[in-house]
């Protein structure tokens, strides 16, 4: 199979006969073998209707309903985790991104050997104070932490080799950070290209303001976890050795002057230094045991599961 279309949704009942339709003319035009997976994250429209509708008419699309909304990471997990197209492409439902973009990113992916194209949306048809400006600043950020130099990290029009899907564990609230989840899992061969966007034509948005504030939060998390997730002792054991060396240093130095240097000085707990020793000693044996802790953690591991499907259609 060529293609895999994965589009996670909440609410876009309205949009989703449409959106097949153009997906399937595209495909047909250009010969691909394709399937296309829906992801109802919970939707109370008729979405759910809609889906079950079309994969009736349509052995290539395929269903998948969370039991209760689980987020979007979790919708493009689920659909990641049953694609099988050599090349998986994600999408917005609400029509914003255009499938006439996808043969030119299947072949950036087969022929041009990208682990992943990012979709970036130059030209954005949302508003500028709630969307575009905060989205600059956010991207900024993004390329900065991150080193993965792309515009639009949080486009949903995304070209991905199957390898990178099935290696990438997406959680949370990472669906924004997917290129830097592929960098750190060794996908590094990452491009870039400019896709039509077009205004909302049905509903509403579903990401308001506080998109940001989860987003920054979210990219320390990235930074931290890229860095020392899989190794927390090289980050809290290393803090702890020198703070409780700096400890151990002052207290070392008071005890020798008090005894054979200046016997008849202050008294230990009356000089600053011992406060000193006192706190950068405990604070030191705090950063070791959490780094040990993290350690013991990481090897506790199971996989648990974060989300539940009530139905599947076509698999
Ligand atoms: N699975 C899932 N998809 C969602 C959720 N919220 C929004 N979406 C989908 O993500 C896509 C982008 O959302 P949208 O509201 O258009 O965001 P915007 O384009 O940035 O304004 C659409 O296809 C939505 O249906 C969610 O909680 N779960
Ligand atoms: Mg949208």
């Amino acid at each position: 199979m060529n293609i895999s279309v994965v589009i996670p949704l909440l609410n876009e009942a309205e949009a989703l006969t449409e959106l097949h339709e153009w997906i399937v003319k595209v495909m047909t035009y250009n010969e691909f073998t394709y399937e296309i997976i829906f992801i109802d994250d919970g939707s109370t429209d008729a979405s759910w209707h809609i889906i079950s509708k079309l994969s009736r008419q349509d052995r290539y699309v395929k269903g998948i309903r969370f039991l209760r909304n689980f987020g979007k990471s979790q919708a493009l997990h689920a659909g990641f985790s049953k694609a099988q197209g050599d090349v998986v492409i994600t999408m917005d439902a609400d029509l914003q991104d255009s499938p006439d973009e996808i043969p030119q990113l299947y072949h950036m992916v087969v022929n041009q050997k990208y682990d992943l194209v990012s979709g970036w949306k130059k030209k954005r048809y949302d508003s500028v104070i709630a969307k575009n400006l905060p989205s600059k600043l956010f991207n900024w950020a993004a390329r900065k932490t991150s080193g993965v130099t792309l515009n639009d990290f949080n486009c949903g029009l995304k070209a991905y080799k199957k390898a990178v899907v099935k290696n990438i564990d997406v959680n949370g609230e990472m669906h924004r950070y997917i290129p830097v989840l592929a960098k750190n899992a060794g996908f590094s061969n990452i491009g870039e290209k400019v896709v039509q966007h077009q205004a909302r034509k049905y509903g509403e948005t579903k990401f308001g303001m506080d998109r940001f504030a989860h987003g920054f939060l979210d990219l320390i998390t990235i930074w931290f976890i890229s860095r020392f997730a899989k190794r927390p002792m090289h980050l809290f054991g290393a803090l702890g050795v020198i703070m409780f060396a700096i400890g151990f240093g002052f207290s070392l130095y008071l005890g020798i002057d008090k005894l054979f240097i200046n016997t008849s000085g202050r008294l230990i707990t009356e000089r600053p230094q011992f406060y000193i020793a006192l706190a950068t000693m405990v604070i030191g044996t705090q950063f070791f045991v959490a780094g040990f802790l993290g350690e013991l953690i990481l090897r506790n591991k199971t996989d648990k599961k974060r989300y539940l499907i009530k139905h599947e259609l076509n698999f």
